[in-house]
């Protein structure tokens, strides 16, 4: 997989550390090529270099607008070397190899920056430039492609290592030559937000550098806002790539809330256990683990069927007949699961606006990959939140110990939890959440917040079991007895004071489960022991916002 290089085409706007690099390279036996202003820095330096106009026996035209643009620049840097047919042409043509590519490109951005009007903005859109650096990375079994000073370093290393032997290992020019598509991909992206603003285009619609349109949506979060949907290529089974079997097209809102359902699923494994995520606002309202599909959605439905109506529903089994029934029965924007059965689907179709998503599998929750945010004038870019409770290493820091059913409840509300927008509070019995709090900027609230939802759903319940009772001719009282007595509560983050752990005690949990590291840990330790609380940290804070 080594190259040895002979050659070099060195044509850069950005002239930082070009002489010393290239004076590097000539030290080494490899011969320069350059292009006008490139060659001028260097001869100036006294270096041996060649204008790629004696070599095309082309003159650069049209003021530079074609200068490296030509057959025997490209077929010097897209030959494939081992290819009889290929070095058969390179050889009746007179193309002799570039074995090294050195570009910096015309400055877009900044010309951009400065105000500058549209001509020049225009005039610094670089075309032969990216043409060179995507036939260098594409060629890269052969070629090393610098797009950027910082590679020189690097590359200059490479090529002195043997006693200075002028080779390049392929794990180098491809490492090189993914970072020359990125910088092209960027640039271009770039030019496409300039050129689509000018144009008049709105955000969504000229967003494309997102990735390959899926389609245009009806309007955004909401209806004054326009939006688009982009796939990324990732080959994560969810909402991008699922296939859509039935109900009317997708809003932005639905897709939005259908990721959030579905990766939430996904932390189940199903070979384990059945799972049902119903989620509202990307927020799960009610996640339960059961004996199948059907058992998991009943106890998921019980945690707050208020918030369910209109929710999205996340399955991690192949949709069953009997749970397909008890979802269709109430209002739902969208099943999601990684397949189904034919009887199940004959029962969503009757419901002919409910989508159905199937995925053909589910995402690794492991998985690694990126999550982006905008910001004005940026990006936000951050790996996944790829961390699962079960690698993590548990600790109980409280006199008692959770018992197994306790700790088996933490660690199913800790999981949910990283799937709760912070602050999270969530409450959890027999596998089920009972009370969620989401969203509040003070982590007393979402707790408050968890225990009064998991005692208006206690209403709920006695409600329906009286409706019941009355039915069958038989008043009867019940007593409202909050879910939350008896449970375990999970935290995405620390708590920073005793009050918010106090007050889950007030709720009747027994067991707490939390990142810890605050600086008040003992003090939170000591107000668990005593009220008797066992209390598990995980080092492993969840945040989500
Ligand atoms: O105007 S171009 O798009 N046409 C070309 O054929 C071409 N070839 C190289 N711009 C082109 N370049 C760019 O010229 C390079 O990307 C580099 O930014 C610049 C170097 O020119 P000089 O060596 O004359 O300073």
């Amino acid at each position: 997989d080594r190259v040895t290089a002979r050659r070099a085409l060195l044509s850069v706007f950005d002239k930082t550390g070009l002489v010393d690099f290239a004076r590097g390279l000539a030290d080494l036996g490899i011969e320069l090529v350059s292009t006008g202003g490139t060659k001028r820095a260097l001869a100036e330096a006294g270096l041996r270099v060649a204008d790629v106009s004696d070599l095309t026996g082309f003159p650069e035209i049209m003021d530079g607008r074609v200068k490296t643009l030509h057959p025997l620049i490209h077929g010097g840097l897209l030959g494939v070397r081992d290819d009889p047919a290929h070095a058969a042409a390179m050889e009746a043509h007179g193309i002799r190899p570039i074995d090294i590519l050195v570009v910096s490109l015309y400055p877009f951005a900044e010309v951009r920056a400065s105000g500058a009007p549209f001509g020049s903005v225009l005039e610094n859109i670089d075309i032969g430039g990216p043409a060179m650096i995507r036939a260098a990375a594409k060629n890269h079994s052969y070629l090393a492609v610098a797009t950027d000073p910082a590679d020189y370093a690097e590359i200059l290393e490479a090529l002195r290592a043997n006693g200075g032997a002028a080779e390049t290992g392929l794990a180098l020019r491809r490492r090189l030559g993914a970072r020359a598509f990125a910088a092209t991909a960027a640039y271009d992206a770039g030019v496409a937000e300039w050129l689509g603003t000018e144009a008049g285009e709105t955000s969504a619609r000229q967003a494309s550098f997102a990735g390959k349109l899926v389609e245009r949506l009806r309007y955004g979060e909401n209806p004054h806002q326009d939006a688009a949907f982009f796939a990324t290529g990732e080959k994560r089974p969810g909402v991008a790539t699922a296939r859509q079997v039935q109900g009317k097209a997708l809003s932005y809102n639905n897709i939005n809330d259908t990721d959030a359902a579905f990766e939430c699923v996904a932390e189940f494994d199903p070979n384990r256990t059945a799972a049902v995520a119903i989620i509202k606002h990307a927020n799960p309202c009610g996640v339960a683990e059961g004996t199948d599909l059907l058992d998991a959605y009943a106890k998921a439905l019980a945690c707050d069927p208020v918030s369910a109506f209109g929710g999205i529903v996340a399955v991690n089994r192949v949709l069953d007949a009997a749970a397909a029934r008890a979802i269709v029965e109430v209002f739902t924007e969208v099943i999601v699961a990684p397949g189904a059965d034919d009887e199940a689907m004959e029962i969503v179709k009757a419901k002919k606006n409910l989508r159905l998503l199937l995925t053909g599998g589910l995402p690794d929750p492991r998985a690694l990959g990126a999550t982006v945010r905008s910001v004005a004038g940026g990006l936000l870019v951050q790996g996944r939140d790829n961390g699962v409770v079960d690698d993590l290493d548990l600790k109980v820091v409280t006199k008692r110990e959770p018992t197994a059913a306790e700790m088996s409840d933490l660690k199913f509300a800790f999981r949910v939890a990283k799937h709760v927008k912070s602050n999270a509070i969530v409450y959890a019995k027999d596998r089920a959440t009972v009370g969620i709090g989401a969203g509040q900027m003070s982590r007393v609230d979402s707790a408050r917040i968890a225990a009064r939802k998991a005692e208006d759903a206690a209403r709920a319940l006695v409600a329906e079991a009286q409706g019941r009772e009355m039915a069958a001719g038989q008043g009867a009282a019940g007593e409202i007895r909050p879910l939350t007595v008896g449970s375990v509560v999970a935290s995405d983050a620390f708590f920073p004071f005793a009050d918010g752990l106090l007050s889950a005690v007030e709720a009747g949990a027994t067991a707490v489960i939390q990142p810890g590291g605050s600086m008040r840990d003992t003090e939170v330790i000591a107000a668990a022991d005593a009220h008797g609380i066992a209390m598990v940290l995980t080092g492993m804070r969840h945040f989500r916002h």
